[in-house]
């Protein structure tokens, strides 16, 4: 589907108290054309929370449940079953959580509901920090990353949360980049169609946190994907295939791009070139990469049990 071909109708009113330009948001108006409004939203503490919770304000066009920081996938669980209950079968439940709320603090909550085979879709909005308390680091955080609690960069590589979530046996797990919005909006179609517990993760670029202009957002989106920091793929019952620019450096059709040319232009990466190179992280930021990619080549080659 070609953005001009998405549906006219809006879920999510402009006048959000976002940044401007925010594409936590964007995304999430993606997602509401792509399921329409048969749809409950489920908000754990977040940045989407508080902009969904000013009173009496809310820009969404749906129920929105906020909820506990820790406890998206549990309120999922409890919403699914009032549904059926109801003998309201035709309702998407979406979690809509930030990193913290799904790597951290939330991933409990999460294995449970997953565990117990829960009909929704859990949306894992990864801005790389707690950004709506402050820029703290979370388990996304990349290697690297100047965060207020790594204010000489993280010492940590990221957790692999999709690999969290493959590990679950879903029947579909995939990430995305609102840099890519059709391939994010075909994804959110297509998790709508299959039935059980399902996983998405998209990459959002934050402004603030990042410490870049706020206009080259979609730019940066962009070189996450092209340099291989950002790989989109999807896993439908245990096959695993990679989409669009991805697939193609996982054939050796196209190189990835150098990192710096991601990093270079994040304000939270600064201190990684000036006022010297810090070689030493760089070829670790590679190594890390390089070895994403091996591990991708096997997901493909041998896939994930169901
Ligand atoms: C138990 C608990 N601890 C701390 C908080 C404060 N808090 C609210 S939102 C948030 C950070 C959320 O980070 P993330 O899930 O990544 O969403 P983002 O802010 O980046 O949108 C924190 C620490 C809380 N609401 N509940
Ligand atoms: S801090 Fe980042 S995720 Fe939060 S509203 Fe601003 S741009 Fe969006
Ligand atoms: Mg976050």
């Amino acid at each position: 589907m070609a953005i001009k071909d998405l549906p006219r109708e809006e879920l999510m009113h402009p006048g959000a108290g976002s940044c401007p330009g925010c594409v936590d948001l964007l995304s999430l108006r993606m997602t509401l054309k792509a399921l329409g409004p048969k749809t409950v939203l489920i908000s754990p503490a977040s940045c989407t929370a508080s902009i969904a919770t000013s009173y009496p304000k809310s820009p969404f066009q749906v129920p929105v449940l906020t909820m506990a920081f820790a406890a998206g996938g549990a309120a999922a669980s409890g919403v699914v079953a009032a549904l059926k209950r109801l003998g309201e079968d035709d309702v998407n439940v979406v979690v809509w959580a930030g990193d913290g709320g799904t790597y951290d603090i939330g991933l409990q909550s999460l294995s449970g509901a997953m565990e117990r085979g829960t009909n929704f879709i859990f949306i894992c909005y990864n801005n790389e920090a707690y950004s709506n308390t402050g820029i703290q680091r979370s388990g996304a955080t990349p290697f690297g990353a100047w965060t207020t609690t790594t204010w000489k960069g993280k010492v940590e590589q990221r957790k692999d949360m999709p690999g969290i979530m493959l590990a679950h046996r879903l029947p579909y797990v995939a990430t995305a980049s609102p840099s890519y919005i059709e391939d994010l909006y075909r994804k959110v179609q297509k998790a709508a169609t299959i039935e059980g517990p399902k996983y998405l993760e998209f990459h959002i670029p934050c402004a603030p946190a990042w410490r870049f202009p706020m206009e080259q957002t979609i730019e940066i989106g962009r070189l996450a994907v092209e340099t291989g920091a950002w790989p989109l793929f999807e896993a439908t019952n245990g096959k695993v295939e990679f989409n669009l620019r991805s697939k193609q450096i996982l054939e050796g059709k196209v190189q990835r791009k150098p990192i710096e040319e991601y990093l270079q232009p994040q304000g939270r990466f600064g201190h990684l070139f000036k006022p010297v190179r810090d070689e030493a992280a760089l070829t670790e930021i590679r190594r890390f990469l390089d070895a994403e990619w091996e591990r991708y080549l096997k997901l493909v080659n041998c896939g994930v049990a169901v």
